[in-house]
């Protein structure tokens, strides 16, 4: 299979991340995740509430900024535009037009996307990964999958999601290294400022070591 411009693939599937020396949050006793923004009320999604929606079953490739591309990861949990259509439209007051969503994790990592490119039709709330309940390496209990945007986008741990109709404060906006807004692999939207050709040498020097870091099956498979 061909990968986006710029990528490598790897063997593994590492964990990877702005967290790399901290241990991955424990998982909640009741996990959830925090709906809100502009809606008329937020609300609180249960694994319960999660397991009312229909599911969605998905094989992608995940593309990491940093040029490595972990193949053929089947993904399961519910559709993002499942979610929106069935829980958070009925709760927008007419003429509320949202413009971005925040995804947060439980381990203040967060990310932003364009609303057209969240309710893409493969992004997910993912609960399972290869068949199993994600593990805490991969974002118990559950994470952002969206794999036409690189992995910043792919919040892990997911626990609070916000509908918002004007752009978020983007705390790294003056970083070198901010990230693309839309961030799309296939077009190698990899930072807002730096084209990528530039920035892809760099990275490619780290590949290596990334990869080393672990092989898909030697990291820790428990939730
Ligand atoms: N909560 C949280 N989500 C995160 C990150 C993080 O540090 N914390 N890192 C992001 C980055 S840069 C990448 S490439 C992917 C890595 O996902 P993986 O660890 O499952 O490979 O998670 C993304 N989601
Ligand atoms: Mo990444």
């Amino acid at each position: 299979m061909a990968l986006p411009p710029g990528q490598r693939a790897i063997d593994g599937f590492p964990r990877f991340g702005t967290h790399l020396h901290h241990p991955p949050p424990p998982v909640p006793a009741n996990p959830v995740i925090e709906v809100g923004g502009a809606l008329t009320e937020p609300f609180t999604l249960s694994m319960t509430d999660l397991a009312q929606l229909p599911r969605l079953e998905l094989k992608a490739d995940f593309h990491c900024v940093a040029g490595w591309t972990a193949t053929d990861l089947l993904w399961s949990g519910v559709a993002l535009a499942t979610l929106y259509r069935l829980r958070v439209e009925p709760l927008l007051a007419p003429g509320v037009s949202i413009s971005h969503v925040v995804f947060a994790g439980l381990d203040g990592y967060q990310s932003i996307a364009l609303i057209d490119d969240a309710l893409a039709e493969d992004v997910l709330i993912a609960d399972r990964l290869d068949g199993q309940p994600l593990t805490s390496d991969h974002g118990a209990p559950l994470r952002l999958v969206s794999p036409g945007q690189y992995g910043f986008v792919n919040t892990k741990h997911l626990c609070r999601i916000e509908f918002r109709t004007t752009p978020p404060v983007d705390p790294d906006k003056w970083s070198p290294l901010a990230a693309h807004q839309r961030a799309r692999a296939w077009k190698e939207e990899r930072h807002r400022y730096l084209p990528g050709r530039v920035v892809r040498p760099i990275y490619h020097t780290l590949i290596g070591p990334i990869r080393r870091m672990s092989a898909r099956g030697s990291t820790d498979r428990t939730p």
